[in-house]
């Protein structure tokens, strides 16, 4: 059950570490595009973001409408813990500041409504792709997309899913969060974060990220997460070398 008393997040060590050659790895299949190839000269900024200590456990959400799709009951992807690492799958990686050109997916984004679940849970897309939001369940859903916060006043579009119609296509033009929410079944939620430059990635199930080809210099690294909001730390990138980024999350007590 998430608690307030997680909202203090502090974030602990980073350590430049040293490597003896590029390296290009991409953990956990995060949405980093091409662009990172090119940048031979870059560096590699790395990490996790853990609980140290205890960690939330995941919310058993009772469902009360359309149970024979959606089931009796469903588990809540805001805390998605490692046992094994502590780490939180689901933050958004983003470095501030850092140039580098951005170029659309050459293949629409999508979320899939499976289950009444949203599928990715949260994903980062460059600045012009395309969205798919897909409704594989054959019962009514509906999209209710907000930018920057569940704010009525920020909705962005608000469409009624029928069970006969299986796509919807929309163009998510600023950079930013998009917060998408399904106003018939209201534990269905999920996040896109539409990026202007290249350099970002989202933490996988063990909690880890990584970014490659990052011009060298120095740099604010942000993690942005649903329910703990966005930490900041700095890290310098050098040419050839792996910087890493420990963000710890500990109880505000
Ligand atoms: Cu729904």
């Amino acid at each position: 059950m998430f608690k307030k008393h997680w909202l203090n997040i502090v974030a602990l060590s980073i350590c430049a570490v040293a490597t003896a050659f590029f390296v290009l790895d991409i953990v956990g299949g995060n949405n980093v595009p091409d662009v990172h190839a090119a940048m031979a000269d870059g560096g590699t900024v790395s990490g996790v973001v853990k609980f140290p200590k205890e960690y939330p456990e995941r919310e058993k959400i009772t469902i009360t409408k359309d149970q024979a799709i959606c089931g009796a009951f469903q588990y809540s992807e805001t805390f998605v813990v490692s046992e094994e690492t502590k780490g939180l799958k689901n933050v958004v990686i983003t470095i501030k500041g850092a140039k580098g050109a951005i170029k659309p997916a050459d293949t629409p984004a999508s979320i899939s409504q499976t289950k009444c679940q949203y599928v990715p849970h949260v994903q980062a897309v460059p600045l012009g792709t395309k969205l798919q939001i897909l409704n594989h369940d054959g019962i009514l859903h509906n999209v209710h997309a907000y930018f920057s916060g569940l704010d009525p006043k920020n909705t962005v579009f608000n469409k009624a899913q029928p069970k006969f119609l299986k796509k919807i296509s929309e163009n998510l033009d600023k950079a930013g969060i998009y917060y998408f929410k399904c106003d018939v079944h209201d534990h269905m939620n999920a996040f896109v974060a539409v990026m202007d430059h290249p350099y970002y990635a989202v933490s996988d199930e063990n909690g880890a990220f990584s970014i490659a080809g990052v011009p060298p210099g120095t740099y604010t690294v942000e993690a942005w997460h649903e329910a703990l909001g966005t930490l900041s730390k700095e890290v310098t990138v050098k040419a050839g070398q792996k910087s890493e980024v420990v963000f710890d999350i500990l109880p505000n007590e």
